[in-house]
């Protein structure tokens, strides 16, 4: 038997999104996407590795999970057997530590902290460039996950280039708010609704062609320390990025009429003078960018509109931890 120490896994918004892969089977995407790692959102996992169980288990938040919901774990798993020449099935501990019952458990964070675990209980010392490949054959955003503050997940052209680099700690006056929207609808998985748009969106190709000034235009902001630069390029990706799936067949959309709400908010908020911008992902949460100092505030003017659990602030959280005893 082989028990590894527990990891923790921080989970990152993508300020330049990840919309599509080049190569499905290894998750090569078709573009470089950029994030900020926070504080406010973690998992932690421990793995060990038994020759007595018969299969892979994973369990989370106490819970023992599905065949469907260990397809992503059981490929890193694959990989890290293969690495390290072991033969056993493991045990998958894992606990999302999220504040309220938000529904914004990521799969960011939790395959990061599943390619750090399963890697050191397997006795593997990976570099951090390694964990960050064996993180995204989980899933693609996972990669940006191994760093904090800022990262960029470079496309690369294949399983052994593809991988996260630090940019920027984000040590400076940057933070997020996220407006929790709830909303019961049915979505489209990420992982489907890149894959439609890819195939079927006109839109995808537009969205392609400007990546690389937003990439580039964002990196000088982030030099500048200039959080107003960065938030406005952040919201205009995101808003292409969600044009593509309206484009797509069938298509679709990942915004609710509370998302709009929470969007028309912002702009309130930049009318009184705040510098505010916002993104979206595959979900109708809308998160903020604004600066840290003024989260407080911000919040406050949103609770007009939003309720308190509605309303989450975080700020720049550290890369992949080694934690002696995990936090629940
Ligand atoms: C991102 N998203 O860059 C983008 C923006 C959603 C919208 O990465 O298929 O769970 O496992 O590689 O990483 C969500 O997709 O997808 C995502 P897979 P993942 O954060």
């Amino acid at each position: 038997m082989m028990k590894g120490e527990w990891v923790r896994a921080h989970t990152n918004i993508a300020l330049i999104k990840y919309w599509g892969k080049e190569n499905e089977k290894l998750i090569i995407p078709m573009n470089n996407s950029l994030s900020l790692t926070l504080d406010a959102f973690y998992t932690e996992t421990r793995v060990i590795f038994d020759e007595n169980l018969k299969a892979d288990e994973l369990y989370l938040d106490n819970t023992i999970q599905d065949l469907a919901a260990l397809e992503k774990v059981k490929t890193v798993l694959n990989i890290v057997r293969e690495k390290a020449g072991i033969k056993a099935k493991a045990r998958v501990e894992s606990y999302n530590h999220v504040p309220t019952a938000a529904g914004l458990a990521s799969s960011a964070s939790g395959l990061a902290a599943l390619a750090g675990a399963a890697s050191l209980a397997a006795g593997l010392d990976l570099s951090e460039k390694e964990l960050s490949k064996l993180a995204r054959r989980g899933s693609g955003s996972a990669s940006r996950s191994v760093y904090g503050g800022f990262a960029e997940w470079q496309k690369g052209t294949d399983d052994d280039t593809s991988y996260a680099v630090p940019i920027d700690d984000a040590s400076w006056d940057i933070g997020m708010l996220f407006i929790v929207v709830n909303d019961k609808k049915k979505d489209v998985s990420s992982r489907e609704g890149m894959r439609r748009t890819v195939k079927t969106s006109p839109f995808y190709q537009g969205w392609l062609d400007t990546l690389d000034a937003d990439l580039s235009a964002i990196k000088e902001a982030i030099k500048q320390q200039n959080v107003h630069e960065v938030g406005a390029i952040a919201e205009r990706n995101a808003l292409k990025m969600h044009a593509t799936t309206l484009g797509a067949n069938p298509p679709f959309t990942y915004w609710s009429p509370d998302s709009m709400r929470a969007m028309e908010s912002v702009r309130d908020l930049r009318e009184q003078g705040y510098s505010v911008h916002f993104t979206m992902d595959a979900g109708p949460n809308v998160k903020l960018i604004c600066k840290q100092s003024q989260l407080a505030e911000i919040k406050a003017y949103l609770l007009k509109d939003f309720s308190e659990s509605q309303l989450i602030e975080a700020r720049p959280g550290p890369g992949l931890l080694v934690v002696s005893e995990f936090s629940k």
